[in-house]
């Protein structure tokens, strides 16, 4: 190499250093999650009644990986100033936690208000207000009043009214205090993950109908809640509201599976995500098309995917204010190859697509069954938000790490690193407008089937101490690095944390 090309060599080196810029926007914000049933306990003090985790567990403790269940789990009922002041340590801008229906409507319905439970809530909010962080609250997050299901739950078109009404009870209680809400936490895994599966609560197994009736009635409990705020709230409140979709990537193996790809793609997020982003509504078409053939070849007199009418599209059509989705993980597509067994994660088997699904090569596996860390499956995932619908502001929802042992962390802190590294390019590379990321979660908690084994706390937490002990993991100690500089240019080991 000559002198002239070390000359320009080092100068292009030099506008590139300076290029990569790891801050974030001015405006950015950084929260934490978690879930009343995951963290409450208390699940019959307080006036509050039974929910399907609730029945679920007690029922047969065998569908919980440790046999464990959530009637303590870390006693936030009685503990929430501790989760205050974790908040606070950490620096957090928003902490995103869910409503208990059942400790608000112990009957399930909107005609008696447990004020135990509605002071619970007040209390929470009112205490991380004096401390500066924002509550972000979820209506709902998979613990429906045990009442409710009894009456057939979200298969029930009922319960659209019941979740606008229970909506306007908690718009009443806290609508002067709060200015983000998400109706529903991952309606993907509320009705696909619930009804395909039966191994969430209330283990009622249903495919090829209950998940897709679920969906349809989601989509409109969201729409009827979201126009009650729009309506009648806003205007003195002026505070958005959206839903958190569970979002996983779904990259192509090769050329020839990108249309397969893309419409199992459109099978996830487009199923919860096309009638209220975008112009047209409805239903995704490709999907439409694809269930009515499949209920023909299958027998059924109609589609055993539900129609919507054309006021129905219209009611749901455009209910957002923002786009807010949980990620964690991705996977890679192909066509099966002959004699293969077809993959149904996370689809069930109702698709019937001929297909495979597989993690990526080299993609390492967090404590989950179903956890491989791909991190630019956020940037893809973005750009394609982007694409569909149109110039949002997204809100990440929840993203975290899950690990057997939590004591050394490092690889939650290289997680966390990564999947935050990409957001950063998807704003400053591809214009995609993220205004926030939540890590979930707070503190380790009851992680649903895998129970206390499984472990997405950036604080420990000692479930053998009846006073449930939280202690910050490197982790905590990264994230509220992140937070402070505002950037990611920060320690990432242990040691220097
Ligand atoms: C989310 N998947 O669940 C929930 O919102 C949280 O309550 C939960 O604790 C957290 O993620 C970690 O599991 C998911 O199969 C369940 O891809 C399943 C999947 C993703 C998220």
């Amino acid at each position: 190499m000559d002198w002239i090309q070390a000359v320009v060599l080092s100068a292009v080196l030099a506008v590139s250093w300076a290029a990569e810029d790891l801050s974030f926007p001015p405006g950015f914000r950084f929260g934490a999650a978690t879930a009343a049933y995951q963290v409450e306990g208390a699940w019959n003090e307080g006036g509050r009644t039974e929910c399907t985790w609730d029945k679920f567990v007690h029922e047969d403790p065998r569908r919980v990986a440790d046999q464990s269940n959530g009637d303590v789990a870390c006693n936030s009922y009685h503990l929430w100033k501790k989760d205050i002041e974790i908040a606070e340590e950490l620096g957090l801008h928003f902490y995103r936690f869910s409503i208990s229906w059942s400790r608000i409507l112990p009957t399930g319905f909107s005609n008696q208000i447990n004020e135990e439970g509605a002071n619970y809530y007040s209390n929470l909010i009112d205490g991380l207000l004096e401390k500066g962080i924002e509550p972000l609250v979820t209506m709902y997050h998979w613990d429906l009043p045990q009442s409710l299901q009894d009456l057939g739950g979200w298969t029930n078109p009922l319960i659209v009214d019941w979740f606008e009404d229970y909506a306007r009870v908690l718009y009443n209680l806290y609508g002067d205090r709060i200015k983000h809400w998400l109706t529903l936490n991952e309606p993907l895994i509320m009705c696909d993950g619930v009804y395909n599966t039966g191994v969430f609560a209330p283990g009622l197994f249903s495919p090829e109908v209950g998940a897709y009736y679920c969906n349809k009635y989601a989509l409109l409990a969201h729409a009827k809640a979201w126009r009650l705020y729009d309506e009648e709230f806003k205007p003195k409140y002026h505070g958005k509201v959206s839903l958190a979709n569970q979002l996983v990537w779904f990259d192509p193996k090769t050329k020839e599976d990108e249309a397969l790809a893309e419409l199992v793609i459109e099978n996830c997020a487009g199923r919860y995500s096309h009638a209220i982003y975008s112009k047209e509504g409805g239903w995704p078409p490709s999907i439409e098309k694809h269930m009515q053939e499949l209920s023909k070849k299958r027998g059924y007199p109609r589609s055993m995917f539900p129609s919507f009418t054309q006021e129905e599209i219209e009611l749901i059509r455009g209910t957002h204010d923002y786009y807010a989705f949980n990620h964690y993980t991705s996977r890679i597509v192909r066509y099966a190859e002959e004699g293969e067994e077809f993959s149904t994660w996370p689809l069930g088997d109702a698709v019937d697509l001929n297909l495979k699904i597989e993690k990526g090569e080299g993609w390492a596996q967090g404590a989950s069954s179903w956890f491989f860390v791909n991190p630019p499956g956020i940037r893809n995932q973005l750009i394609w938000l982007k694409q569909k619908y149109g110039d949002l502001e997204f809100m990440i929802t929840e993203n975290g790490f899950a690990t057997f042992d939590g004591r050394d962390d490092q690889d939650r802190i290289q997680y966390y690193r990564d999947y935050l590294e990409q957001v950063l390019l998807a704003i400053k590379e591809d214009g995609v407008n993220v205004t926030a990321y939540t890590a979930w979660t707070l503190i380790d908690n009851f992680e649903w089937m895998d129970g206390y084994n499984v472990k997405f706390g950036l604080y420990e937490v000692d479930f053998n101490d009846p006073e449930r002990k939280r202690t910050p993991r490197a982790s905590a100690h990264y994230y509220a690095s992140v937070i402070k500089s505002h950037s990611l240019d920060v320690p990432t080991t242990r040691n220097e944390l």
